[in-house]
């Protein structure tokens, strides 16, 4: 009853992205308003807001080598094996990835080149641009096509003549960094025996520790120097709304990686919530050890670049970056310092909900927190990071992705935001019942009635034959 974007009988035999075909199998569930999508290269398209905040970026990291023209298919080694992604991993889920089949995938991170980058080996540091797939929710901050940007530094130990020389020339490059004066909150140890621990049998603690300060002294200038520079462009346009405007709040949580260790998140202050920007962390060294380059050490990040656009430029709907619509567009225009966004006229939003009875058989659902706000992540899926184990094969009877790309598939960039509002089980029967709300609501006219009825009943009619549940 699990939808898989095609049941049996509708799989298509084979997929074709960009001029290649490729072999469908039970596995296949990338559906073909995701690859209507596939190679629109925003992030490359000149005076995109996209490409400007990725120049923007590379321009705090001068010496290091772009790779922008990177293609979307990869296989399942590059995105998890290669990465060490143990088998039962909950991002590979079928709920969670995009499959093409069942050994290809659209990578769901730019974490998929890195083994292929380290081994090439062209350059110490190197940043990596690209368009990034996943299943996931559907609110302001979250769109199944988005763009990350990797990085990475490295170290060459064996160019050394000792491990302190190594060390000296870490610790230089150090203080070469630029300064700031942000207060950036940091409560975490350099290192957390089970939570995030250094790795001992390759790294000495000195070694892993000055890595890291190197990687958030380096991601803190680039937030800060990006961030006071679109300020400046603002205050001299008289655009920067007094009172409105926030100073700069960033601040590190610990996080999980398998590619990394120890790891962090840096998150950005946003309309009243923490927007988490981007990940990193000292790089696994059985990675650098499969990509041949035993003997670097160094750091890694991948970075959300539209998290970073809509905080730079005040886009105020992940929607808009796919948006043809000139009034948007023309808008950005790289040679010329930054300008605040000036939305166009905001159409009504047409909320409805959707209440439902889960089938007798299965109280088995993955869904969002109901207190969870609408700009962090979804706790249901949880990105390329590790969270308590969740079998891969037994799948749940309901992921709320699977009603996440209900709505997309019919509603299209229509819908703005998908949210669990109430989550019960009745005392007696214990049968449970969910409700969530879908707001509609079109970047570029007033929908009518009619076509959110139409909709939204379209929304319900699948949500009924695809789970069985019975609607309230
Ligand atoms: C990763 O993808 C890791 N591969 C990042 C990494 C790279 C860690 C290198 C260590 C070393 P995560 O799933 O948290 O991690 O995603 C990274 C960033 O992508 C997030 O911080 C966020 O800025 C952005 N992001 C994640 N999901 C979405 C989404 N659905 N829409 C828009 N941006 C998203
Ligand atoms: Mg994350």
């Amino acid at each position: 009853t699990l939808l898989r974007s095609y049941s049996q009988d509708t799989t298509p035999e084979k997929l074709t992205i960009a001029g290649i075909d490729y072999p469908t199998d039970s596995w296949t569930n990338v559906p073909q308003s995701i690859i209507s999508q596939y190679g629109r290269r925003l992030h490359i398209e000149p005076n995109h807001p996209l490409s400007i905040t990725r120049q923007l970026v590379e321009s705090r990291f001068p010496g290091f080598k772009s790779h922008n023209a990177l293609p979307g298919v990869v296989t399942v080694d590059q995105n998890f094996d290669s990465l060490g992604f143990t088998p039962d991993h909950p991002g590979r889920s079928r709920t969670d990835t995009y499959y093409i089949n069942e050994g290809t995938l659209l990578r769901t991170h730019t974490s998929a080149h890195e083994v292929d980058i380290f081994r090439e080996n062209s350059t110490d540091g190197w940043t990596l641009s690209a368009d990034v797939y996943r299943r996931d929710a559907v609110d302001k901050s979250h769109y199944p096509i988005f763009h990350q940007m990797e990085g990475a530094l490295t170290w060459d130990r064996s160019s050394f003549d000792s491990p302190q020389a190594c060390l000296d020339a870490i610790k230089q490059s150090f203080d070469k960094l630029p300064r700031h004066d942000l207060v950036v909150e940091d409560p975490n140890p350099p290192f957390h025996k089970e939570r995030n621990p250094l790795q001992e049998k390759y790294h000495s603690a000195a070694e892993a520790e000055l890595v890291g300060a190197h990687l958030k002294r380096s991601l803190e200038d680039m937030v800060v120097t990006i961030f006071a520079a679109a300020d400046k462009a603002l205050t001299a346009s008289g655009q920067a709304v007094e009172g409105e405007k926030e100073p700069l709040k960033v601040r590190w949580v610990e996080a999980f990686f398998p590619h990394t260790s120890p790891s962090w998140e840096m998150e950005v202050w946003w309309r009243g919530d923490w927007l988490e920007v981007l990940g990193c962390g000292v790089i696994d060294q059985p990675l650098l050890i499969r990509a041949d380059q035993p003997d670097r050490i160094g750091w890694a990040f991948g970075i959300g670049l539209e998290r970073i656009a809509m905080l730079l430029f005040g886009i105020p709907d992940i929607r808009l970056f796919w948006s043809k619509d000139a009034r948007f567009l023309k808008q950005f225009n790289e040679s010329e310092p930054i300008k605040r966004f000036q939305p166009f006229s905001k159409h009504p939003s047409a909320p409805r909900d959707v209440a439902f009875w889960l089938p007798k058989s299965s109280k088995e659902a993955i869904v969002a927190e109901t207190s969870s706000s609408g700009t962090s992540a979804p706790s249901s899926a949880g990105g390329q990071q590790t969270e308590p184990p969740r079998d891969v094969k037994s799948e749940p009877a309901f992921h709320e992705n699977d009603l996440m790309e209900i709505a997309r598939t019919i509603a299209g960039d229509t819908v703005e935001d998908v949210r669990l509002i109430d989550d019960f089980t009745h005392p007696k029967t214990s049968r449970r019942s969910l409700c969530y709300r879908v707001e509609y609501r079109s970047l570029e006219r007033t929908l009518t009635t009619e076509e959110v009825n139409a909709m939204h009943e379209k929304v319900c009619g699948e949500m009924v034959e695809k789970f069985g549940v019975e609607i309230r």
